[in-house]
């Protein structure tokens, strides 16, 4: 597998965790999200086992389950327009690990994930994704029989986990595959998609955790209930803060699926030291997987005085993106300066103050402010 992150990878890509590859983009030139648009090298990388070796021409995916006419489609037969309409959208997916060394910092924990990848901000990205609509596909194979409630998605690759071999699957409620937004895509950012995301066929699902868009896409499995899998059912669980190694059963753990508001400080970067004149440039992204973000506030003083970013510094609003934004904060202070974001959605959430308001056992989904300590020099 690491001959694909030498092909396909940024040469300078932070590797997270070695075996399996995890990596992101470094911190220096903000390269997660200089543009709305993510580089397909700068992507963040987030895998469980190895990378899956797909010959395009005998691939093909299974649908069965409660479907009414189960069958195999090949990459052919999705991509022929007499069959299936294209869809093209941008969509951002983000890690429930994404900035998972805060919460590190603040307790480090006793999850039962203990080699849970130590995350900074670049667990996220947003690309063009191309394909055919999971709907479509589903009502080609003769659409939902009865007691239908969930989509098992199945990837090419497994993992080991406690001593033991698993399959990777995840599953999506039919709810949202009616949506009609949840895309089966060959293309990121028109090209192919890479071998180290999903190649030939993965599953993109806007607004939830990215454990769900399932790469190297097998098998598609109509069932009643969620997945049973790990992925689904033990991993991948929010425990509220008053849960611990002593409490902790699975059962108390609920499964991520809509990510919150959230946003990070990309450059400067936490810890430098600036001289400036008067003013200090922020950039960076804000993301919520249930609409689009409204508002993006700075503080440079910790959170007593914010500053709302000007819409014309603030990308496009898509449904299920981020906006991409930056900003030139006045600062007359100088010294160990705290530099903070804070973004309201379109449902009027915010994020949570510190990290210690919304720290959990197994260290997901980190989207308190995000606070960079900055010197400066006026
Ligand atoms: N699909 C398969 N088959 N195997 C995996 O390990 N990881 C999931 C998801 N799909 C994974 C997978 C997780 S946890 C995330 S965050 C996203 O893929 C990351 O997608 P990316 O590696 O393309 O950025
Ligand atoms: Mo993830």
């Amino acid at each position: 597998s690491w001959k694909y992150v030498k092909e396909e990878k940024s040469p300078d890509m932070l590797h997270v965790l070695q075996f399996p590859y995890n990596g992101e983009p470094p911190r220096v030139g903000a390269r997660t999200c200089r543009t709305e648009i993510t580089d397909n090298k700068d992507f963040f990388v987030r895998n469980h086992g190895g990378i899956p070796e797909i010959d395009e021409d005998a691939y093909f995916i299974e649908l069965e389950g409660l479907v009414n006419n189960p069958q195999k489609l090949t990459l052919k037969d999705l991509k022929d327009e007499s069959k299936f309409k294209r869809m093209s959208t941008t969509v951002t997916l983000q890690c429930s690990g994404t900035r998972r060394l805060e919460q590190i910092r603040e307790y480090p924990g006793d999850g039962d994930e203990l080699i849970n990848a130590p995350w900074s901000e670049g667990a996220i990205g947003t690309a063009r994704w191309t394909g055919v609509s999971l709907k479509k596909v589903i009502k080609y194979c003769g659409g939902l029989k009865d007691g239908a409630t969930d989509v098992e998605f199945f990837g090419a690759d497994s993992y080991f986990k406690k001593g033991q071999i698993y399959n990777y699957a995840v599953s999506v409620p039919v709810r949202k595959m009616k949506l009609n937004e949840v895309i089966l895509a060959w293309e990121m950012n028109g090209k192919p998609l890479p071998k180290i995301h999903g190649y030939p066929l993965r599953v993109v699902v806007p607004g939830y955790i990215g454990a769900r868009s399932c790469k190297w896409l097998t098998r598609i499995n109509v069932i009643s209930g969620p997945s049973m899998a790990p992925v689904q059912m033990k991993e991948y669980l929010y425990y509220t803060p008053q849960i611990g190694k002593q409490n902790a059963t699975y059962s108390n753990g609920f499964s991520i699926q809509t990510m919150p508001v959230a946003s990070a400080i990309m450059t400067p970067i936490d810890h430098d030291q600036i001289i400036h004149d008067g003013k200090i440039k922020l950039t960076g992204w804000a993301y919520s997987g249930s609409g689009w973000p409204e508002r993006v506030e700075i503080s440079g003083d910790g959170g007593s005085i914010w500053y709302e970013v000007p819409f014309d510094q603030m990308s496009r609003k898509y449904y299920h993106a981020w906006r991409v934004w930056e900003y030139e904060l006045p600062v007359d202070a100088e010294g160990w300066l705290e530099f903070c974001v804070r973004t309201w959605d379109s449902s009027m959430n915010t994020q949570p103050t510190y990290v210690r308001s919304a720290w959990n056992w197994d260290l997901h989904v980190t989207s308190s402010c995000h606070r960079i300590k900055i010197y400066s020099i006026n």
